[in-house]
């Protein structure tokens, strides 16, 4: 799978990319990730990205012609300067080669959250375009008309999309096949069937005075079951009862 990032901070993306699992992928051609520097597609003198409001206001605002060429460019594999200045599509809707464009992200807080069905959903894309933004906001027109998806990790407010474009990321490649974690494990049915994850246990038999629970030594499959369904429902009860509406 192909994921372009857009950022103005591309070197947030090296060090832990680099590493684990997504490293891993990264070097067996799985992930193609690539990571772009917002600021490639600007055109004055400063590189500004962002402006005051209109309607004034505190903050600032990401100006949407940077966002524009920077999509057009990724959209369609092409070099910064293809997007920008003289060379810029004429005026109209965003443009993309052959009229479809990739799933393309913007991370924000406005977003729909970001669940284990939508990253399977996206897992089956052959490309994906991470938008990070960053100030007060970014442009409305962005909004409409760079972005398939809005998308939100939770509900909390972070300084930048960067941070919810690596969640999503990780989320998705440990889908992606030959991925340890991919689709078949326990882990993920932990939010297909609706319940939060049972504890486990592995030897020592007892740490600092703390025994593993005598049905799991039982070698009673049948036992072992039932307690591990009422464990993942006590859970669920108590720390997300809104799991169990559904
Ligand atoms: Cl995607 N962006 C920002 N800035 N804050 C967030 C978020 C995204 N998801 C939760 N909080």
């Amino acid at each position: 799978m192909r994921i372009d990032v857009l950022t103005i901070f591309p070197e947030w993306f090296g060090g832990p990319f680099d590493v684990s699992l997504l490293g891993r992928a990264a070097a067996d051609g799985t992930l193609d990730l690539r990571v772009h520097d917002l600021r490639d597609w600007t055109t004055d003198r400063h590189r500004s990205v962002d402006d005051a409001p209109y309607g004034g206001g505190a903050g600032m605002v990401m100006r949407p012609d940077v966002w524009f060429a920077a999509a057009e460019a990724v959209w369609n594999d092409l070099p910064a300067s293809a997007t920008t200045g003289r060379d810029a599509p004429p005026p109209g809707a965003a443009f993309e080669v052959g009229g479809t464009r990739p799933r393309t992200v913007l991370l924000t807080p406005r977003g729909v959250p970001l669940t284990q069905p939508l990253v399977r959903e996206l897992a089956a894309e052959p490309r994906l375009v991470l938008c990070c933004g960053r100030y007060e906001g970014i442009d409305e027109r962005v909004h409409e008309d760079v972005a398939t998806d809005e998308v939100s990790i939770g509900d909390f407010v972070l300084l930048g999309g960067e941070v919810a474009a690596a969640a999503l990321v990780e989320a998705v490649v440990r889908l992606l096949p030959g991925v340890v974690g991919n689709a078949d494990s326990p882990l993920d049915e932990s939010f297909s069937n609706g319940r939060l994850e049972y504890p486990h246990y592995t030897r020592p038999l007892a740490v600092r005075g703390r025994e593993v629970p005598e049905i799991l030594r039982s070698g009673d499959h049948g036992r072992v079951e039932e307690w591990r369904a009422a464990r993942a429902e006590e859970l669920t009860r108590r720390r997300r009862p809104d799991l169990l509406e559904g």
